[in-house]
């Protein structure tokens, strides 16, 4: 995996005042996660070898990705829903237990845009390396873009969603 060597803010004692806070939630074997500010909850699936695009590596890839802005304080609330798992994501210095009915906190702030990998890091069953954790960081527009396809999309209101898939088959 390649690790990009740029500077990290990283704290894990104390939380900046955060721009975008995310949920993520382990389960046996994906990520799901919420946008709790934003109403928005999807979940993050590796997408099998067979179905990987040109350049997309094998065993991180996910179906969907988080995103968020780049030079912005991300607040990470993680929590598992069935066994432990963890949330890491090396590039950022983040590394976070994901227990069941407890709340880690951790943050972050990428300085670049790009695609940054990371995996489970507890052992948490047969399929633990099958779910991997993928975040895109973009620009401030490409954020507002996918914040409003996503408030639909992966609305938590089911008829937000319904209301999407009639736009998007049009
Ligand atoms: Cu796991």
């Amino acid at each position: 995996m390649a690790v990009p060597s740029f500077k990290i803010l990283y704290k894990q004692d104390t939380i900046p005042k955060s721009d975008v806070t995310i949920k993520a939630i382990g389960y046996q074997w994906y990520w799901g996660y919420e946008y709790p500010d934003e109403n928005i909850i999807f979940e993050s699936y590796m997408i099998k070898e067979e179905d990987l695009k040109e350049n997309q590596p094998r065993l991180l890839t996910v179906d969907n990705e988080v995103v968020v802005p780049v030079n912005k304080v991300i607040k990470v609330l993680i929590t598992a829903n069935d066994v432990l798992h963890a949330w890491a994501l090396p590039s950022f210095g983040v590394k976070r237990d994901a227990v069941p009915g407890r709340i880690n906190e951790t943050w972050f702030k990428a300085e670049k845009v790009g695609t940054y990998y990371g995996q489970c890091s507890e052992l948490c069953g047969i399929q633990h390396a099958f779910m991997p954790i993928t975040v895109r960081v973009v620009t401030d527009e490409e954020y507002a873009q996918w914040l409003a396809e996503a408030k639909m999309k992966f609305a938590k209101e089911p008829i937000l969603q319904n209301e999407y898939k009639k736009l998007a088959s049009k």
